[in-house]
């Protein structure tokens, strides 16, 4: 059985191609015109190694937000779909991640049961033209519509750039374990439910 989904979706606000391979090797190839988004996104495959590939057309005539929280939709929808009824999965996942001076803590449960628990105070509004708060806005995105529990608490870290790839990162290697197949659980759902469903 393979891990992958593929999802376009479109709205008058943005046009997104998606593709996810969870047990990949971290292959990537991201395009959303946003710069910094794009540096995220690839650290996010590449620490997780999930093969991504995204296409994103938006309106960046506003500003990066519809783009930013649509990859986010499209991300989680595909990781829902990429789980299927998660069997064997390790399910819980999580990492303290330091980058420089910035320390970033991930918790995962791919529970089912959409959640996002934000704790990143950002000292500075934008990295270059994107706007900082658009970090929280993405990952709220992707745990409502992936349908996993997520925490995220920054421990240290002034700038900006370097509290938002902590977090991207921290989440990869989360997620990477969480989606990682136990073998002494191989054909289990990891629930006393008997249901990750939600
Ligand atoms: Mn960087």
């Amino acid at each position: 059985m393979t891990r992958t989904a593929s999802i376009a979706r479109a709205t008058s606000e943005t046009d997104i191609r998606l593709t996810l391979a969870l047990d990949g090797t971290g292959k990537v190839e991201v395009a959303t015109g946003v710069g910094f988004f794009d540096h995220m996104l690839t650290a996010l495959a590449r620490h997780s190694l999930m093969d991504l590939t995204v296409a994103a057309r938006g309106d960046l005539h506003i500003d990066d937000h519809h783009t930013v929280e649509d990859v986010g939709i499209v991300l989680g929808q595909a990781l829902r779909q990429a789980l299927g009824d998660k069997r064997g999965i390790r399910r819980f996942g999580q990492c303290l991640l330091p980058m420089d001076e910035a320390l970033a803590e991930a918790a995962i449960d791919i529970s089912g049961r959409p959640f996002l628990a934000w704790s990143v105070p950002f000292q500075r509004p934008k990295i270059g033209t994107f706007d900082t708060e658009l970090v929280e806005e993405f990952f709220r995105a992707f745990a409502f519509n992936a349908g996993i529990t997520l925490h995220v608490t920054l421990k240290a870290g002034t700038n900006a750039h370097h509290v938002a790839e902590a977090c991207f990162k921290a989440v990869a290697r989360a997620l990477r374990m969480a989606l990682e197949t136990d073998p002494r659980m191989a054909n289990e759902i990891p629930s006393t439910k008997g249901s990750l469903e939600g």
